[in-house]
């Protein structure tokens, strides 16, 4: 029988993003911190994607990666704690909304939970229009059913994964 600490264990997806300095480290770095985050197990990784930047044009393409983590932190607590690890990569909040950044790391899904908060958007606003999250959340969670979006193919289905190429490695 499962535990009331097992019982209270969210199953949570990170997309992870950069495109400025070096991404690919900055992603690894990423997922090493997100290893070793209190009360949280990293318990998968997809590949990492080279992705045409979605936002204001001429801004260099961006790597992005999806994980998952197995986690006992609220969803306050863990944005708190995604944020410290954007400021140690040398996050810059002041550029344009969707302009280029050294390392972005937005909370796609908690469980199935849906929280609407000023902070907190979950799902992820933009998740069913994003190749870029699409793909390799599918690595991860084929048969996902997204809270108030419905079933992860549907939505692939209608992504191309135009301007999306994934790269040799994992994020591991
Ligand atoms: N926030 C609300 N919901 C969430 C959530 N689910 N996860 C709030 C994380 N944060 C969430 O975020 C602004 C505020 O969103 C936070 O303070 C938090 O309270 P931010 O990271 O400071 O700003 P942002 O990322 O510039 O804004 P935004 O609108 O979240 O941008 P996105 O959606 O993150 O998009 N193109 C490619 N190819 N690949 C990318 O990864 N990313 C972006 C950024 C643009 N273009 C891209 C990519
Ligand atoms: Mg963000």
């Amino acid at each position: 029988m499962a535990t009331a600490a097992e019982l209270d264990t969210a199953t949570v997806f990170v997309g992870l993003g950069g495109n400025l300095g070096d991404p690919v480290r900055q992603l690894r770095t990423a997922l090493a911190e997100l290893a070793a985050l209190e009360r949280t197990e990293l318990t998968g990784v997809s590949h990492l994607y080279r992705s045409a930047p979605m936002g204001p044009p001429g801004q260099p393409d961006y790597i992005n990666a999806v994980a998952r983590l197995h986690t006992r932190l609220t969803p306050e607590a863990l944005l708190d704690a995604l944020q410290a690890i954007e400021a140690r990569a040398g996050r810059d909040r002041s550029g344009a909304r969707w302009g280029p950044r050294t390392l972005d790391l937005d909370i796609l899904l908690y469980g199935d939970r849906r929280i609407g908060s000023a902070r907190l958007q979950v799902p992820h606003p933009g998740i069913a229009a994003r190749n870029f999250v699409l793909y390799p959340l599918a690595e991860l969670a084929p048969d996902l059913d997204i809270p108030g979006l419905g079933p992860l193919p549907a939505l692939l289905a209608r992504c191309p994964p135009a301007g999306l190429e994934r790269l040799a490695e994992r994020g591991e």
